[in-house]
C-alpha cells in the first residue's frame, strides 16, 4: 500500500532572497519526494513564505515600502527560484494568504477557549534575528550566539499560551517514539533542553508596538506572535490549498517536517505543544539537517559569499549543485562548500565517473553495432557487477528511509568506479578490432551501459532532468512515478535490446581551471557588488515614533545665508551667518564643508533653521541653531524651501 506523506520546509522569512541554505531544504523535499514517489508512494510538498513580524517590518522600513509589498517581492523571488529550478512543489503557502490567516485565528480561538491562554505582564529578552525571547542560559556574553546583537529588553502586558502545561506531555512521547526528532543528537537536545522547567509563551505583540500581523480573534488591540502564526502554516496549507481542496485528512498523519538545526526550539518544543493544545494529532517525522558553511565562514552579504540558485545553476548547472550537497553533507551534520571542492567533486564523480563510462560505452556501441546489441550469457566478470548492482539496490531505500540517502550516492559511486574497473581489464575496444569478438565485446559493452541505466535510475531524484536523459538516451522509457516498482527499474539486466545509439552528447563536461576562475570570479564579483549596492542603497531606519506633541517642541524658520566660508581648521564646517528675521544674523556652523567646495554659492539661498536649538560653544564660536540638510549615501544637501519666503517666516 502506497504510503502517505507530506513534506514540509520551513517557510522562508522574507527579509532575504534564497540563498544556496534555503536552496537545500527545499531541494532535499523535492529529492525526497520524487524518491518515494520512485518508491511508490502517495506524497504532497508544501514551501512558502513567512511574512509576519518585526524583522519584516525593519526591513521594509529600510526600503521605505509597506510590509506587504516588501513580502510581495521577495516571496515572489523565492517562488520564481523554486519554479525556474523544477522544484516540484505541490503548494505554496504565504502567511499572508487569507486561507491560513482564518486558520490561525480559528486556531487561536479553540485554544482560548480551551483555558490554555492567559493575560499577563512580561518583561523578556527579545532578538528580532529569532523572533522570540532568549532565556538567560541561552546568551553568550549577553548577545544572542546566533545573531551576534544583544536583545533588547521587552515589557508588555501580552497573551501568554500555557506552553509549560504540556512538558510532561512531549518527554514522554519523544521518549515512547525514538525516532521522532532525527537525527539522534538532536532528539537527546531537546531532551536535555526540556530538563529545566519549560516557561509559558508570550503569542502576541501588542497593536501600538507592532501592527504587522495576524490579529488576535478576542482581542484587537494585538497581533499573533510571528512563531505561533508561521507554525501553523503546516496545517492551514493542507486544510485549504491553493487550489481550496481539504487534504489534510489524506496527508496529515504522514507530515515529515523537514528544518535545519537553527529552528530545532521551536519545531521540537513550541510546535508539539501548540499541536497538544489545539488537539491536532502531533507531526509523525521532525528531519534536522546541519548548516552550510562557505568555506569557514557563515554566509553573509557583508562578506559577499552568498551563494544564489539562480546564478550557480546559470554557471554550472543546479542539478550538479544537488548532487554536491546531497552527497557531502551528512544528515545533521554541518558542511562546507566552496566553489573548488564542487568542481573535484564533479569532476572525479560526474565528468571522470558516470559520464565518462557512459560516453565510453555507448561510443563503442555506437561504432560497432549503432544500437544497443542483445543480451549475451553473462560469466563471472559481469556477475560480479550484477551483485554489486544488486547490493548499492538492496542498501538504497533504507538509506533513504533513514535519511542517509549520502551512503546511497556514495554507493552508487562505487558501483560506477568498480564498472570501470571492469571495463578497463576487458579492453573493449581491442575486442572491437576482432570480428570473432563481438559476442565478447556486446557482452561487456551491455554490462556498462546498464550499470549506466541503472546509476540513471537511483540518482534521478537527486539529479531528475539529467537522469531522465540519460534514460531516454538508453531507451528506458519506463515511468518514474510508481507505477513500476523501484526493484524493476533499477533491477541489474532490464536494458532493452535494439535501441539506437548516437555518439553519445556530453551529459557531465568536464570544467577545467580556467572555466573554474573564469565563472568564480565572475560570481564573485557579482555578489560584491550586489553587496555594496545594498550597503549603499540602505536607507535610515525609522526611529521611535513621536507624537505631535513632541515634534511641536521643534520651532523651524526660514533663515536667508547673507556670508557663508569654510573653517579653516576644521575639516568640515562652514561658517554661516543666516538671516532668520532678527535684529542680527545668527552664526550657524554646518558639517558640510565636503559637499560644499564654494561655500559662497549658498549665500542668498533660504535654508531651513532649528531656531530654539540651545545655541552651543564650538571651538571656533557660538552655533546659535541649526541648519537642516538632507543626507543619503554620499550625498548632503542643504535643505532649501520652495518658492517666496521671507527670513523668520516659521515653518510647520
Ligand atoms: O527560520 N544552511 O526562516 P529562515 C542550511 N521563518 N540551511 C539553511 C541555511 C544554512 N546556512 N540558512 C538557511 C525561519 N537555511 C522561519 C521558519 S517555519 C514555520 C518558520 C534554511 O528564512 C534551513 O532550512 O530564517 C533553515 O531552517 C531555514 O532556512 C531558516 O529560514
Amino acid at each position: 500500500m502506497a504510503r502517505k506523506i507530506y513534506f514540509t520546509t520551513p517557510i522562508y522569512y522574507v527579509n532575504a532572497e534564497p540563498h544556496i541554505g534555503h536552496l537545500y531544504t527545499t531541494a532535499l523535499a523535492d529529492m525526497l519526494k520524487r524518491y518515494h514517489v520512485l518508491a511508490g508512494d502517495d506524497v504532497w510538498f508544501q514551501t512558502g513564505t513567512d511574512e509576519h513580524g518585526e524583522k519584516i517590518v525593519q526591513v521594509a522600513q529600510k526600503q521605505g515600502v509597506t510590509p506587504k509589498q516588501f513580502a510581495d517581492g521577495i516571496s515572489g523571488k523565492f517562488r520564481d527560484a523554486w519554479d525556474k529550478i523544477d522544484i516540484a512543489y505541490d503548494d505554496f503557502i504565504r502567511t499572508t494568504d487569507a486561507r491560513h490567516v482564518k486558520y490561525v485565528q480559528d486556531v487561536l480561538d479553540k485554544v482560548h477557549a480551551s483555558g490554555d491562554i492567559y493575560f499577563d505582564e512580561y518583561t523578556g529578552k527579545y532578538c528580532v534575528g529569532c523572533e522570540r525571547y532568549l532565556t538567560d542560559t541561552e546568551l553568550v556574553d549577553g548577545k544572542c550566539p546566533d545573531h551576534q546583537t544583544a536583545p533588547k529588553e521587552v515589557k508588555e502586558a501580552n497573551y501568554f499560551f500555557k506552553m509549560g502545561k504540556y512538558q510532561q506531555q512531549l518527554i514522554a512521547h519523544i521518549e515512547e517514539n525514538p525516532h521522532w526528532i532525527r537525527p539522534e543528537r538532536f532528539r537527546n537536545e531537546v531532551l536535555s533542553f526540556l530538563k529545566s522547567p519549560l516557561e509559558d509563551l508570550c503569542i502576541s505583540r501588542p497593536k501600538t508596538r507592532l501592527e504587522w500581523g495576524i490579529e488576535l480573534p478576542f482581542d484587537d488591540k494585538y497581533v499573533t506572535y510571528v512563531w505561533f502564526d508561521a507554525l501553523l502554516n503546516y496545517p492551514s496549507g493542507l486544510t485549504e490549498t491553493s487550489r481550496g481542496e481539504n487534504r489534510f485528512d489524506q496527508y496529515w498523519s504522514g507530515c515529515n517536517h523537514l528544518i535545519a538545526k537553527d529552528i530545532l526550539k521551536t519545531h521540537a518544543i513550541y510546535w508539539p505543544t501548540m499541536l497538544m493544545s489545539a488537539g491536532i494529532p502531533l507531526f509523525k517525522q521532525l528531519d534536522v539537517h546541519g548548516y552550510w558553511m562557505v568555506g569557514e565562514s557563515k554566509m553573509s552579504k557583508s562578506l559577499g559569499n552568498v551563494i544564489r540558485p539562480l546564478s550557480f545553476d546559470a554557471a554550472f548547472g543546479i542539478e550538479n549543485l544537488r548532487y554536491f550537497l546531497f552527497k557531502e553533507m551528512k544528515f545533521g551534520a554541518d558542511s562546507s562548500f566552496t566553489y573548488d571542492l564542487f568542481v573535484e567533486r564533479y569532476n572525479s564523480d560526474l565528468a571522470n565517473g558516470l559520464g565518462n563510462l557512459l560516453a565510453r560505452n555507448a561510443g563503442l556501441v555506437a561504432k560497432n553495432f549503432g544500437a544497443i546489441p542483445a543480451h549475451q550469457p553473462l560469466t563471472d566478470a559481469e556477475n560480479a557487477v550484477a551483485a554489486k548492482a544488486k547490493e548499492v539496490l538492496d542498501a538504497y531505500r533504507s538509506n533513504f528511509e533513514s535519511r542517509q540517502f549520502a551512503k546511497s550516492i556514495e554507493d552508487v559511486c562505487a558501483l560506477i568506479g568498480e564498472t570501470d574497473k571492469y571495463i578497463t581489464l576487458m579492453e573493449p575496444w581491442k575486442m572491437a578490432k576482432d570480428e570473432s569478438k563481438k559476442g565478447d565485446l556486446a557482452r561487456v559493452l551491455r554490462c556498462g551501459l546498464e550499470v549506466c541505466r541503472v546509476a540513471a535510475v537511483l540518482l534521478s531524484p537527486v539529479m531528475p532532468k539529467k537522469c531522465a536523459e540519460i534514460l531516454e538516451y538508453l531507451g528506458e522509457k519506463r515511468p518514474l512515478d510508481g507505477s513500476v516498482a523501484l526493484e524493476e527499474l533499477a533491477a541489474f539486466g532490464a536494458l532493452a535490446d535494439g535501441i539506437e545509439i548516437d555518439k553519445p552528447p556530453r551529459f557531465f563536461p568536464r570544467i577545467d581551471e580556467a572555466a573554474l576562475s573564469q565563472i568564480t570570479e565572475q560570481m564573485m564579483a557579482e555578489a560584491d557588488a550586489a553587496a555594496k549596492a545594498a550597503a549603499q542603497r540602505e536607507i535610515e531606519p525609522i526611529k521611535e515614533q513621536i507624537t505631535i506633541d513632541d515634534f511641536a517642541k521643534v520651532q523651524l524658520k526660514v533663515g536667508r545665508v547673507v556670508e557663508a566660508y569654510p573653517v579653516e581648521k576644521a575639516q568640515k564646517l562652514i561658517r554661516l551667518m543666516v538671516d532668520v528675521g532678527e535684529e542680527n544674523p545668527r552664526q550657524i556652523f554646518a558639517g558640510i564643508k565636503s559637499h560644499y567646495p564654494r561655500p559662497e554659492k549658498l549665500i542668498g539661498q533660504n535654508v531651513i533653521v532649528v531656531a530654539n536649538l540651545k545655541p552651543r560653544e564650538m571651538k571656533f564660536g557660538l552655533s546659535e541653531g541649526m541648519v537642516l540638510a538632507a543626507s543619503g549615501d554620499d550625498r548632503l544637501v542643504a535643505a532649501t524651501v520652495l518658492g517666496a519666503a521671507e527670513p523668520g517666516d516659521g515653518i510647520s
